[in-house]
């Protein structure tokens, strides 16, 4: 009887530490963005962008007054940068490409041969380190001179996108193999418009964010349809989009449950549902909804631009996996009168509604960003049963730390969003390819400049050489990577962060560790 309750234990015990294993060809990474990390940001005929512009223009829009001129100065010190993935082993890198460093007037008659020497540098030196390069090509630096011509609420933007894009492919397809257009358009349209603080710093919440909205799904698809055209059979490449949503649930069941529903529809149907769904084009309650809100608006179409039924088929199944960045949660709830949020954060002027932070969720250095891990699972069965079974790839998550911050936090964080990221694979069978970690490295956050660090290397900004050092996180990181596992040995979370070096132990502790689970059951039931 003893050893028939031992072998049982010893079985679930050694399920248990397969459990925590990853699929053995999931792929961890880390990202940065351009206009974040590099710096240079007039450097041998850069042209200026708008957040250039919105630094430099109004220094009251930063916390600090700070600006990405210099930044983490990975302009120069990419060679670093690139060491420092190396040493933790990641599978590929997340970076953007600067379009006015490439295309200094935003246009193709331009291309700067400084500019293009940088990505063929950075590219080469990852692929020596055996690193994938993983390209964004828009992470919200629009060149200027685009801007000034009305930017994503132009139509022609998506020309001029899919003109950039054939600049990127035609110099670095050949080694590229993972491209993302663009990076959370929800921020990019709704957040930007809705708020007017971040670049380009326009407040025009009414008809901005749909222009932009119905404009950057086309430009994304003329990408997509290009590559698929001229360089996917040469190449076998493969491109999407990272989009980014706050998880929404119910304030209060039931009352709120059709709220819920109706604002994931606007958070990430409006730029999912155009490219993932069966039916293509706008999410129909979103049409609905957008339309009879305009109409007793008193204008006499709806706000929201309709896709041709040729747009529709255009931009359907332009994307080869489903990238996505996961950052927060909120409840929604009915606004009280007078009350009226800000879309994307605090709520809906369209869906009269108000997003609240959920039980349980904790803060870093942002109110932005209340953290909740289930809410990583809680999305990515959300997005399979509405969109069905892609391949889902986290392009970020990340914690929004200090400066000299108790690095065990991020370290739990990272743990927590690993261990729910774990769960909708084996649970709930969502096809999860990988995870990134935002970031790499300290970087300038936007409007909330250096004062909020999200790298798991220290950057110290006050040194002229930018000076890297890992964090404790970076340590755990690494050892994550090495044994395929959110669970890793005591040693991995230990100080000093500064020395760890990557000889592969703790793959090999680990799998030791099942074949002693499995020695000794076979051992127990010999007894
Ligand atoms: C992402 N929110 O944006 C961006 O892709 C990064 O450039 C940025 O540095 C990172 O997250 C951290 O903020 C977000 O309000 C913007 O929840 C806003 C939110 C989340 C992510």
């Amino acid at each position: 009887m003893a050893w028939t309750y031992t072998l049982v234990l010893s079985a679930l015990l050694a399920a248990r530490c397969h459990a925590q294993q990853f699929p053995a060809n999931f792929q961890f990474g880390a990202a940065s963005a351009a206009y974040q990390v590099e710096g240079g940001w007039d450097a041998d005929g850069k042209g200026e962008s708008i957040w250039d512009r919105l630094v430099h223009t109004n220094k009251d829009a930063i916390a600090g007054g700070a600006t990405g001129d210099i930044a983490a100065d990975s302009y120069h010190l990419w060679r670093e940068d690139v060491q420092m993935a190396a040493q933790l082993g990641l599978d590929f890198y997340r970076f953007s490409i600067s379009w006015p460093r490439i295309l200094p007037s935003g246009l193709a008659n331009n291309i700067s041969a400084a500019g293009v020497a940088y990505y063929n540098n950075l590219i080469d030196e990852l692929l020596l380190h055996g690193i994938k390069p993983v390209v964004t090509m828009y992470h919200w630096d629009l060149p200027m001179k685009l801007q000034d011509l009305g930017g994503w609420t132009n139509p022609l933007i998506s020309d001029w996108f899919e003109s950039y894009a054939a600049v990127l492919y035609s110099l670095y397809a050949d080694r590229v193999k993972t491209w993302i257009t663009i990076n959370e358009p929800i921020v990019v349209c709704d957040f930007n418009y809705n708020g007017g603080n971040y670049a380009p710093g326009i407040k025009e919440p009414v008809i901005a964010p749909y222009l932009c909205n119905k404009h950057l799904m086309i430009a994304h698809a003329k990408a997509y349809r290009l590559y698929e055209r001229e360089y996917k059979h040469k190449y076998d490449g493969r491109i999407s989009l990272a989009n980014n949503a706050l998880w929404i649930e119910p304030f209060k069941v039931p009352r709120d449950i059709e709220l819920a529903e109706l604002g994931m529809e606007h958070m990430i149907g409006r730029y999912a549902h155009p490219v993932f769904s069966k039916e293509g084009g706008w999410p129909e309650k979103i049409e609905k909804h957008m339309l009879e809100l305009s109409l007793k608006q008193g204008y006499n179409s709806s706000r929201l631009p309709p896709f041709t039924e040729e747009e529709k088929k255009f931009v359907q199944g332009t994307a080869d996996f489903f990238g996505f960045n996961y950052y927060t949660a909120r409840q929604i709830r009915p606004a009280k009168a007078g009350e009226n949020g800000t879309w994307f954060i605090d709520g809906s002027p369209e869906l009269d509604a108000m997003l609240e932070v959920p039980p349980g969720a904790t803060f870093g250095a942002t109110d932005l960003i209340a953290i909740l891990p289930r809410g990583l699972r809680e999305m990515l069965q959300y997005l399979k049963k509405t969109y069905g079974d892609h391949e889902y790839l986290i392009t970020e998550n990340g914690y929004p730390g200090w400066k000299d911050m108790e690095d065990h936090v991020r370290i739990d964080f990272i743990r927590d969003h690993l261990e729910q990221l774990l769960i909708a694979i084996e649970e709930d069978n969502v096809t999860v390819s990988g995870y990134t970690y935002w970031s790499l490295l300290d970087n300038f956050e936007w409007v909330g400049g250096y004062g909020i660090r999200f790298g798991i290397y220290d950057v110290d900004f006050n040194d002229p050489k930018r000076t890297r050092t890992p964090r404790l996180s970076a340590k755990y990181y690494a050892c994550v990577i090495d044994s395929n596992s959110y669970n890793v040995s005591l040693e991995c979370t230990n100080s000093p962060s500064t020395a760890f070096s990557r000889t592969p132990t703790n793959g090999n502790v680990r799998n030791s560790f099942s074949v002693l689970v499995s020695v000794i059951m076979v051992a127990l039931f010999f007894v």
